[in-house]
C-alpha cells in the first residue's frame, strides 16, 4: 500500500557542540525554569525531532489548533498539546520575545527557550477537547487540573544538551540514532511495538506475527518515561525485555526505550505514537484492542471504546506516515501447546483455550500464586515476582482520616499494636499531632499549609512501603485532592488503605477532648475543620468506621479485617 521511506535523517533542535558550549555559558545569565519530570519528557523528544515537525513548546494557535482538531496552526496532523506549564507568578515576571534557560531538576541547563506566547489555558476545555472528558479518574485530566501550572508559555527551543540518564544508556536511541541503525542493517520496513507491561509468550507472539505478515522487521519500543501510576517500574520491565529479547529469531529484532511521558489519551494518544514512531523510521505501527486506555471514569465506564483507537489511527494513518497493524488477540490453545490468534480457531468448542488477564496475572503475582509456563518466560516471572513480592510481604500504608477529636489517633494507635503484635513487618506511625511536632513544626493551618503537611506525610509514607514497612498516617487531611495525590505517591510502591474515621462533627465537638472546639466557636482559633474549614467527606474509601456505636479495639479490628482481605497480612 503506502510506501513510506522513513530512513533520511530527521531534523533536531541541537545546535552543534561548540555552540551549545556558548550557549550554555550565555544561558547561566538567563531567568530559568525547572522543568518538572513530565516536561523533561517532552523537551527530549522535541529536541531529538521525536516530536518533529514541532520546534519548540507549543504557541498559542499551535495550541487551539490541536484541541479542537488535532492540528496545529500550519494545518499538520497533531494530536496532543505539548505545552511548557508554569505558575502564574514565574509567567507575570516574563516578557514576550525573551530567552529564558530550561533546567532539568538538578540545574543542568538543557535548551533556552525564546517566550513568544503566554496564555492562561481553559482547562476543562482541553480536557474534553483532548481527552474525551473534564474527568479527574482520568490521569492526565487529573495532571492537567492538579498538577500542571496555570499558564503556559510557547516558543522555539533551542537544544544545548540531552536530559542525563544513567540508566540503560546503551538502549537509548534518537530518532536519528534508529534511522542510521535500520539503514545500516538494511531494515525497509519495520514494525514497532509500543508497550508499557511486560511482555509474556503472547506478546512475542502476537509481535513476531505482526512482523511476518507485513513482512518487516520489528521494533520493540517500550515507554520509559512515565507511563500509568501503578505501573511496573521501567527498571523491571526493562530487564524482562530483554530477557524476551533472546527469543525471538536472531537478528529479527531490535529493542529500543523511548522516553515519552504518556497521557493515556487512547486514540487521540495512538495516532501521536504513530507520528513519534514514524519520526523514530518506523514503518508500520500495532495498535491493539484499548491501545493506551486509561481505565475506568468516574462512573465506573471506559473511557474510550475498544477499538476506537484503531479506528482513528486508520482515518489519519496516511497523514501519520505508518501503516497500522492490527493486534491480533492470542490465546493458548492446550492441544495444540501453541499460541493462535482467537479468531483465527475454528474447532473452538473442541480444543481447550486458556489465557490468564492482566488482573489474574497481577492477582496471582500478589498472592505469589504460580505463574504457567505457557503463559510467561521463567525469567520474567523472576524479574517480577523480585520486585512485586507477594503482597503479605509488600509494604503498605494505611491512612485515617476524620475531623479533629474523631478517634484516628486512639485507633490508630491500638492498629499499630495490633500490627507489631503480628511481627514480619517494620510499623512507623505518623500522627498528626506527632508530623506537626517533628516535620512540620513550622506550619499552620491554610489550605497551603494543610496541603503541604499532608505531602510531606505521604512522601515519608511512600518511602516506608517502598521499604516494604507499614506506615500509618493519622492526619485530618481535609482535601480530597491532596489525598489522592497521597494515594498516587504511594501506589507506586504498595497498597494504599483509606480509612475514613467517621465521627460526625456534632459527636466531636461534644467530646471535645482537647478543648479546641469550644476555642474555634468562640473564634479563638481561626480555620478550624469543620467549623470554619472545609472537610471534603472521602467518597470512595477503602473502609469507613463508625466510632459512636463502636470500641477503640473493634474498629482497629475491622481495619485488620480489611487489611486481611487486601491480601496485606496472613489471618
Ligand atoms: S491537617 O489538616 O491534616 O494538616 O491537620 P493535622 O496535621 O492532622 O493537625 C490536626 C491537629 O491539629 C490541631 N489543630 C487543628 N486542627 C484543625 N484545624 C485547626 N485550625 C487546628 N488547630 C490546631 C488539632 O488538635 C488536630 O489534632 P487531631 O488529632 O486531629 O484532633
Amino acid at each position: 500500500m503506502t510506501n513510506f521511506n522513513n530512513h533520511g535523517p530527521i531534523p533536531e533542535l541541537y545546535v552543534s557542540h561548540e555552540s551549545s558550549q556558548k550557549l550554555k555559558l550565555e544561558a547561566a545569565d538567563l531567568v530559568s525554569h525547572d522543568l518538572t519530570a513530565r516536561q523533561v519528557c517532552d523537551l527530549e523528544l522535541l529536541m531529538n525531532g521525536g516530536f518533529n515537525p514541532l520546534k519548540g513548546f507549543m504557541s498559542e494557535a499551535d495550541y487551539d489548533g490541536v484541541v479542537s482538531d488535532m492540528r496545529l496552526a500550519s494545518g499538520a496532523l497533531w494530536p496532543m498539546p505539548i505545552t511548557l506549564d508554569v505558575a502564574d507568578e514565574f509567567a507575570g515576571k516574563l516578557e514576550l520575545g525573551q530567552d529564558i534557560a530550561l533546567r532539568d531538576p538538578e540545574g543542568v541547563i538543557l535548551a533556552t527557550m525564546t517566550v513568544t506566547d503566554r496564555w492562561t489555558p481553559d482547562k476543562s476545555v482541553e480536557a474534553k477537547g483532548v481527552f474525551g472528558a473534564d474527568d479527574s479518574a482520568h490521569p492526565a485530566v487529573n495532571y492537567l487540573h492538579n498538577t500542571a501550572g496555570a499558564v503556559y508559555l510557547g516558543g522555539p527551543v533551542t537544544g544545548i544538551q540531552q536530559p542525563v540518564h544513567y540508566d540503560f544508556r546503551a538502549r537509548r536511541d534518537t530518532p536519528n540514532e534508529l534511522r542510521a541503525y535500520f539503514r545500516k542493517l538494511g531494515w525497509r520496513k519495520v514494525v514497532a511495538f509500543q508497550t508499557r507491561n511486560p511482555l509474556h509468550r503472547a506478546h512475542q507472539e502476537l509481535t513476531f506475527r505482526a512482523a511476518k505478515e507485513v513482512q518487516a522487521n520489528l521494533l520493540i519500543h517500550p515507554v520509559v518515561g512515565m507511563t500509568k501510576p501503578g505501573d511496573v517500574d521501567h527498571f523491571t520491565r526493562v530487564r524482562c525485555y530483554e530477557a524476551v529479547l533472546d527469543q525471538y529469531p536472531g537478528s529479527t529484532t531490535a529493542m529500543s526505550l523511548l522516553n515519552l511521558a504518556m497521557r493515556m489519551g487512547g486514540p487521540r494518544e495512538a495516532v501521536w505514537h504513530g507520528l513519534i514512531r514514524a519520526n523514530h523510521g518506523c514503518t508500520h505501527f500495532i495498535v491493539g484492542r484499548d491501545h493506551a486506555g486509561p481505565g475506568k471514569n468516574s462512573a465506573g465506564e471506559d473511557f474510550y471504546g475498544p477499538y476506537d483507537a484503531q479506528d482513528l489511527f486508520r482515518k489519519y494513518q496516511s497523514e501519520i506516515g505508518v501503516e497500522m497493524v492490527d493486534f491480533k488477540h492470542m490465546v493458548y490453545v492446550q492441544e495444540r501447546a501453541q499460541y493462535e490468534p482467537m479468531d483465527e480457531i475454528e474447532d473452538k468448542d473442541d480444543v481447550t483455550i486458556l489465557n490468564i488477564s492482566g488482573t489474574e496475572l497481577r492477582r496471582r503475582l500478589q498472592e505469589g500464586l504460580e505463574i504457567p509456563e505457557w503463559f510467561s518466560f521463567p525469567e520474567v516471572v523472576t524479574e517480577l515476582r523480585r520486585t512485586r513480592p507477594a503482597r503479605a510481604k509488600q509494604g503498605f500504608t494505611v491512612f485515617f482520616t476524620g475531623y479533629s477529636g474523631s478517634g484516628k489517633s486512639t485507633i490508630a494507635n491500638a492498629l499499630m499494636v495490633k500490627l507489631m503484635e503480628m511481627g514480619g513487618r517494620p510499623v512507623t506511625l505518623l500522627d498528626g499531632d506527632i508530623v506537626r511536632k517533628n516535620l512540620s513544626s513550622e506550619l499552620g493551618f491554610s489550605k497551603e499549609h494543610r496541603d503541604l503537611n499532608i505531602r510531606r506525610i505521604g512522601y515519608v509514607a511512600s518511602e516506608i512501603t517502598k521499604n516494604g514497612g507499614i506506615a500509618i498516617c493519622a492526619p485530618i487531611a481535609p482535601y480530597a485532592t491532596t489525598r489522592r495525590a497521597v494515594r498516587e505517591d504511594v501506589e507506586e510502591f504498595g497498597a494504599f488503605v483509606e480509612v475514613h474515621v467517621a465521627t460526625s462533627l456534632e459527636e466531636c465537638e461534644r467530646r471535645d477532648r482537647k478543648g479546641l472546639y469550644k476555642l474555634a466557636r468562640a473564634g479563638k482559633i481561626k480555620e478550624f475543620t469543620g467549623i470554619s474549614d472545609p472537610y471534603d467527606i472521602p467518597e470512595t474509601p477503602e473502609l469507613r468506621v463508625e466510632t459512636e456505636k463502636v470500641d477503640v479495639d473493634n474498629c482497629a479490628h475491622q481495619v485488620i479485617l480489611k487489611l486481611e482481605q487486601m491480601g496485606l497480612i496472613k489471618g
